[in-house]
């Protein structure tokens, strides 16, 4: 792989964050609720020269998928992350990241400012975001991630939905209440396609050997962060008794180099789910990626429902080699009736998105749709750094 560029300095006149909230075209249940609106923080930061980078916050309304949530995000951007903006006259995403590492844990909060400055830095050397990390602009294969629904008929209605629309791998949510007969009778209704399962830590140790046994019965290809977040030895248990096409992925275990490594030494990894938002960032999304490499583990790129904004920053990072598995990147259509970027984005010809040509993430959002759903909103100068 090519060395990262040199980034340039930037020098920052003003940063402008808002709260959204966005109806959803389906509702999303999980293990863990129901989203039917998406709440989320938007976040622009302009430089001297007039450049907009933007970013959004993966964070939920609530703390339920990780310990962070929209309020929880929104205090340490204003209290802290962005105040320290102003103190860091000439900054980039990695020395905002070594200044915010004073500060423990909040992984999204911390990604929404670093991944805008990386989409300030692309947009300053007129370069997409996707060369700027090392990738190159091709299609990349996703598939979608669908939820909880009431009966296996309505999950089996919603899989046609989304083969008709022309999504190749599906990924079903499960919990411990709603999993073999709606897996079952999904897998007798599309005897070949592509099947993979997502639990959201919904399942105790007692469950390891139902569970083992249905996703090989039903050939799901990957069972998704089944135990909680910090139980890597109940996941290298199940791992052990995995046999192919069966394969083990973490998604909220990975909050980062660390907890890749364990997970690695322990073996209770197969696949990684890479969130640049889960891992505080763009930077640390890399280092992950080359040690998934190293370690001959593939990646793909998850999602949190994000528009436009946050979708484009995930489908740059998804260009790197590594990134094999079809990503939860799906359509802006399978999330908001219209998303806040034009065009949007649209499935092509073998479930694959591609990203968007302009410097940086390549779209910028449209005012008036901002507005619209704009709740609350926040300004922030940097006089010091516009004086220099
Ligand atoms: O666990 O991957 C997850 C959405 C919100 C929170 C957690 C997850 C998800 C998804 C949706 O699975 C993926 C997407 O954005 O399409
Ligand atoms: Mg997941």
């Amino acid at each position: 792989m090519l060395p990262p560029r040199e980034l340039p300095p930037l020098r920052l006149r003003r940063a402008t964050l808002r709260e959204l909230e966005l109806p959803l075209v389906h509702p999303f249940a999980t293990s863990f609720g129901v989203e039917r609106r998406r709440r989320l923080l938007l976040l622009a930061l302009e430089e001297v020269g007039g450049k907009v980078g933007w970013a959004e916050c993966v964070a939920g309304r609530d703390p339920l998928y990780s310990s962070e949530s929209v309020s929880t995000a929104r205090e340490m951007l204003r209290r802290y992350l962005l105040p320290l903006l102003g103190t860091v006259p000439e900054t980039t995403p990695e020395r905002f990241l070594t200044a915010a590492g004073a500060y423990r844990g909040h992984p999204m909060a911390k990604a929404t400012v670093e991944m805008a400055l990386w989409d300030l830095s692309a947009r300053v050397l007129r370069t997409p975001l996707c060369r700027l990390l090392g990738g190159r602009d091709r299609p990349i294969p996703v598939g979608v991630s669908v939820g909880l629904e009431a009966s296996p008929q309505a999950l089996v209605d919603q899989v046609a939905a989304y083969r008709t629309a022309g999504y190749g791998r599906i990924k079903l949510k499960v919990t411990p209440r709603k999993d073999e007969a709606y897996v079952a009778q999904v897998r007798r209704t599309f005897p070949d396609i592509p099947l993979w399962i997502d639990a959201n830590q919904a399942y105790a140790l007692e469950d390891l050997s139902r569970l083992a046994r249905w996703a090989a019965r039903y050939r799901v290809q990957l069972i998704e962060q089944p135990f909680p977040e910090d139980r890597l030895v109940w996941h290298a248990r199940l791992a052990r008794r995995l046999r192919p096409p069966t394969r083990l992925c973490l998604d909220e275990s990975v909050t980062g180099p660390g907890r890749l490594e364990e997970a690695l030494a322990l073996r209770a990894i197969g696949v990684l789910n890479l969130k640049p938002g889960r891992v505080g960032g763009l930077g640390p999304s890399l280092e992950l990626h080359a040690r998934a490499a190293r370690a001959g583990i593939p990646v793909w790129c998850g999602g949190m429902l994000e528009t436009g904004v946050g979708r484009s920053h995930n489908l740059s990072l998804a260009t790197l080699d590594g990134f094999i598995l079809p990503s939860d990147l799906s359509a802006s259509d399978r999330y908001y009736r219209e998303d806040l970027v034009e065009p949007p984005f649209a499935l092509g010809p073998g479930s694959t998105l591609r990203p968007r040509p302009g410097p940086g993430i390549g779209v910028d959002p449209v005012e008036a749709r901002v507005a619209r759903w704009t709740r609350r909103q926040w300004e922030l100068p940097f006089p010091s750094a516009a004086r220099n």
